[in-house]
């Protein structure tokens, strides 16, 4: 079942206690690994956010800077697909529970 916005959650174990969020949306990225590509940029969307949603053609992949670096740290940071989250109102900063 897809993810829905405003109904389902994500509980996220994260190293900033304030932590932001940021949402793009590109046609262009049908990977995980091509949502990664996109932001760490340039620019490094990871500089100012936690967070970053990327809504690409088909899924929409949520990328957690969840050791705070302000950059992709491969192997710690991780991503969670959402499916069928190919737009920015699929997902949300709402939809994410910090702890
Ligand atoms: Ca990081
Ligand atoms: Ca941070
Ligand atoms: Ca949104």
């Amino acid at each position: 079942m897809d993810f829905q916005t405003g109904v389902d959650k994500v509980q996220i174990d994260i190293q900033d206690a304030n932590p932001t969020y940021l949402e793009r949306e590109t046609a262009a990225v049908n990977t995980v690994e091509q949502a990664i590509t996109f932001a760490i940029g340039p620019p490094n969307l990871f500089v100012n956010s936690d967070y970053v949603f990327v809504a690409g053609a088909a899924n929409g992949y949520l990328l957690v800077d969840v050791n705070n670096t302000g950059t992709w740290n491969a192997g710690t940071d991780f991503a969670i697909t959402i499916q069928g989250g190919n737009n920015l109102a699929t997902f949300g900063f709402d939809d994410i529970i910090s702890v």
